[in-house]
């Protein structure tokens, strides 16, 4: 059903009222980047820290990408899973380069995502997930997870059905399936969803220090005005199928019988023209170092 597998055309045109919300939303995502110290090397991947262009990412079923510069200081990048308004969907947009891992080390990756809401109804979320195979996976519930083998996902998860932890709660899930590995009940209810706010999601790794490939995972959501929440879980990447092979990120994301729209967002300021004539200066410079080098 999802297998239709396309690449990200040029950027789509989007309503100007959506880019200044969204706009003053990742403002304050790139502000908090911006004011964290810099990020030592590590393993991971960041669209909050590194300026992320998901139009060059490889998208199944749902999923778009677009890109803007909305005139106030910042360039945006927006992945859409769902669509707002629009049910039934199932969307995936994967990194188009596989990641070497050391599970004997940590990771992190990093995010800011925001729910914009449909109906009344939730549903039914977000991962975030690691695999040594891009795709798109089961659909409503599925979160676009559900049947990705050698793989291992942080979800958040905004509709449960009678028996399941009452959403949104956020789970660890491994081998494809949507039954979670550990799951953490947020009580968030509908303030998860907020076209305007966005959250900053986490999902690191401490290995156990006895080079197994084992370890614990941490995966945290924060907004500045609700707080943060957490999940954590033991994950052994070697019984996962994991260690030892290239290993690709990538976000799915569903909406089933609710319709809200989902969006991984990455954002970078605008270089000032000042800026722009110093690197210039700059390469200039260079050209002359490499000519008299030649
Ligand atoms: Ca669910």
């Amino acid at each position: 059903m999802f297998t239709t597998q396309r690449h990200a055309r040029s950027p789509q045109r989007r309503p100007h009222g959506a880019w200044q919300r969204l706009a003053s939303a990742a403002a304050l995502a790139t502000a908090v980047a911006l004011a964290a110290p810099p990020a030592r090397a590590q393993q991971g991947a960041s669209t909050l820290n590194t300026f992320t262009d998901f139009s060059t990412w490889t998208l199944y079923g749902s999923a778009a990408a677009s890109n803007a510069t909305p005139g106030n200081g910042y360039t945006y990048s927006l992945l859409s899973l769902t669509q707002v308004g629009v049910g039934g969907q199932g969307g995936a947009g994967w990194a188009p380069v596989a990641l070497a891992i050391d599970f004997n080390q940590p990771f992190d990756f990093s995010f800011p995502f925001f729910i914009a809401a449909g109906s009344v109804l939730r549903g039914d979320g977000i991962a975030l997930v690691l695999s040594t195979q891009p795709g798109l996976g089961g659909a409503g519930s599925g979160l676009g997870y559900e049947g990705l083998g050698s793989s291992l996902a942080f979800a958040i998860d905004t509709f449960h059905f009678d028996g399941e932890p009452v959403s949104p709660s956020l789970q660890v899930l491994v081998d494809g399936s949507v039954t979670p590995l550990a799951a953490s009940e947020t009580g968030l209810g509908d303030a998860i969803r907020d076209p305007a706010l966005q959250w900053i999601a986490s999902f690191s790794y401490t290995p156990s220090g006895n080079d197994d490939d084992s370890g614990s995972v941490l995966g945290t959501i924060w907004r500045p005005d609700l707080g943060s929440f957490s999940v954590s879980a033991a994950v052994d990447f070697a019984a996962l199928g994991l260690a030892g092979n290239p290993i690709y990120w990538g976000f799915t994301g569903t909406n089933g019988l609710a319709d809200d729209g989902q969006f991984i967002t990455s954002a970078m300021p605008v270089p000032e023209p000042r800026g722009w004539a110093l690197m210039l200066a700059g390469m200039a410079v260079l050209g002359v170092l490499v000519r008299r080098r030649g």
